[in-house]
């Protein structure tokens, strides 16, 4: 059995099928985890989310924060933008059955036998790893209940970017869910900062880090993530995997062969 770990998809469903026809995945013996964002901006969020359901116990899926914004907007607590082309999707006739199931997936996966992890951002220097397993499975807790959209419309905003300040059950898990699946960049206090989206090589704010850099606990701790187009898959930390390669963007999507590390890509299809 081999693991193949997967980045951003974004509706790039043929980019997908191509990336799976090239290592002949075999969903009776392997398996394909996603690091988040199926779905927004790219051309067909509908096949991709059907295609990747169908794979069952095959796929393993961690949620984005596009994934979790287009929960809000089927929920109506969000208006979708033209350019998220979430249209087909949102008036699919199996669009409850999609976004349900979405709605039970987890925002942080452990691979197996090791302690390696799976999130759509990366792990916030402010946590330890058992804080990020915690929360993540609060998070988790939330989105798949009944009181969902209630948590939903909580989830917006950009405070508290720091842990600590992080007192009611609503701020950590805003807190919580910008950490998994918004943060790129963190203060020197480890505090989380929204707004800059280039490669550490263009970053001119020099109060400002990669997450990876500031986190201490990765020394022992491998993590796998998405989410970051700008890294072109490089982040220069021997234990951090960055997978978003920009395939919405006319870049490439990869796939990480877990057992050996191997990489495989196709290109976006222009
Ligand atoms: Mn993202």
């Amino acid at each position: 059995m081999a693991i193949y770990l997967v980045g951003d998809i974004q509706g790039c469903h043929q980019e997908l099928c191509q990336l799976m026809a090239k290592v002949s995945f075999d969903k009776s013996s392997d398996q394909i985890w996603f690091t988040g964002d199926l779905v927004a901006r790219g051309p067909d969020s509908l096949d991709t989310l059907r295609m990747i359901k169908s794979l069952g116990n095959a796929a393993k899926v961690v949620l984005g924060n596009h994934d979790l914004h287009l929960l809000a907007v089927h929920a109506g607590i969000k208006r979708a933008k033209p350019n998220d082309k979430l249209t087909a999707l949102l008036q699919a006739p199996d669009i409850v059955e999609l976004t349900d199931w979405l709605a039970q997936q987890p925002l942080l996966l452990q691979l197996p036998n090791e302690q390696a992890f799976v999130s759509h951002a990366g792990f916030a220097p402010q946590w330890t790893i058992t804080e990020a397993i915690e929360q993540s499975q609060l998070v988790q807790q939330k989105i798949s209940s009944t009181q969902r959209n209630k948590w939903l419309a909580l989830m917006y905003g950009s405070m508290p970017n720091s842990w600590c300040l992080a007192h009611t059950e609503e701020e950590k898990f805003r807190y919580s869910v910008n950490a998994l699946t918004r943060m790129r960049y963190c203060f020197d206090d480890g505090s989380l900062e929204f707004e800059q989206k280039d490669s550490p090589q263009h970053n001119s704010h020099q109060q400002l880090q990669p997450w990876f850099a500031l986190q201490s606990k990765l020394t022992d701790t491998q993590w796998v993530f998405g989410h970051w187009a700008s890294l072109e898959g490089h982040c220069e930390h021997p234990n951090a995997y960055a997978l978003d390669t920009g395939c919405v963007w006319g870049g490439t999507l990869t796939m990480l062969r877990w057992q050996d590390k191997q990489l495989f890509s196709v290109p976006a299809i222009k």
